[in-house]
């Protein structure tokens, strides 16, 4: 009869482990790190929304679903610490800077009516999260107004209570909201990890620019890996 072999010991989550990474392998102690995932919206992934209002082919960020869910459920069957953001702003439009609302002169803007609802607009359908990444009870969703996800938002109160001290950053899009949360979080002292397949953009040579910057001279705002490395890691 075949012997089973003895289950592997379960990783412990306080220990440091190193993810292959450039500039440099990102070491990460897996209980003090999140999952910080930028804005997967309807308004930005589906037709009808935001993206496409901003003249954008939305179906360019559809490529990151499937590494985000992945990705998504390994961090959660580890029991490690989820955050979601979402770009928008409260159906007054009280938090929407007017030079925010007249940018790029479109015929609607941000607050008018579209097949999603008002667009970007907190409560409405295109608001909302994709369905295949929809928040569970008890994962953080900070609603911010602006491109980072620290600019008038408590997600650094959140993190220093919780004291999460590193993060992977996914999401869209990789050179506006992810680049300056990524920047955010440097300045406020946080190490971040981008999974290159789980962040995208509706140009790709902005994709590919934005990944660079965050790598380049010696990791000046933080560190690119794939997210089989981070999979593989935290085996
Ligand atoms: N337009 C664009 O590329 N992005 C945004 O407006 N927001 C985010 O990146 N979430």
């Amino acid at each position: 009869m075949a012997v089973k072999a003895p289950a592997p010991p379960a990783m412990k989550l306080t220990d440091a482990i190193a993810v292959d990474a450039e500039p440099y392998p990102f070491e990460f102690t897996p209980a003090t790190c999140a999952l910080l995932i930028i804005d997967m919206q309807r308004d930005f992934l589906e037709p009808g929304g935001f993206g496409e209002m901003l003249g954008n082919d939305v179906s360019k960020l559809r490529s990151t679903i499937a590494p985000n869910r992945k990705l998504l459920g390994v961090w959660r069957t580890h029991g490690l610490q989820v955050m979601h953001t979402r770009e928008g702003h409260r159906p007054d439009l009280g938090c929407l800077p007017p030079a925010k609302k007249a940018r790029g002169r479109n015929r609607t803007s941000i607050g008018d009516h579209g097949p999603m609802g008002r667009i970007l607009v907190r409560g409405e359908a295109g608001h909302d999260i994709i369905p295949e990444l929809y928040p569970l009870f008890g994962e953080t969703v900070i609603d911010k107004p602006g491109k980072g996800a620290f600019y008038a938002t408590d997600l650094h109160a959140i993190m220093q209570y919780r004291g999460i001290r590193q993060l992977i950053v996914t999401g869209v899009t990789t050179e506006v909201c992810v680049n300056t949360t990524v920047r955010e979080a440097n300045d406020r002292g946080y190490d971040c990890l981008v999974p290159e397949d789980c962040v995208g953009s509706y140009f790709p040579n902005l994709h590919a620019a934005g990944l660079e910057m965050i790598k380049a001279q010696g990791g000046i705002f933080g560190w690119v890996t794939h997210s089989k490395s981070i999979l593989a890691a935290l085996q």
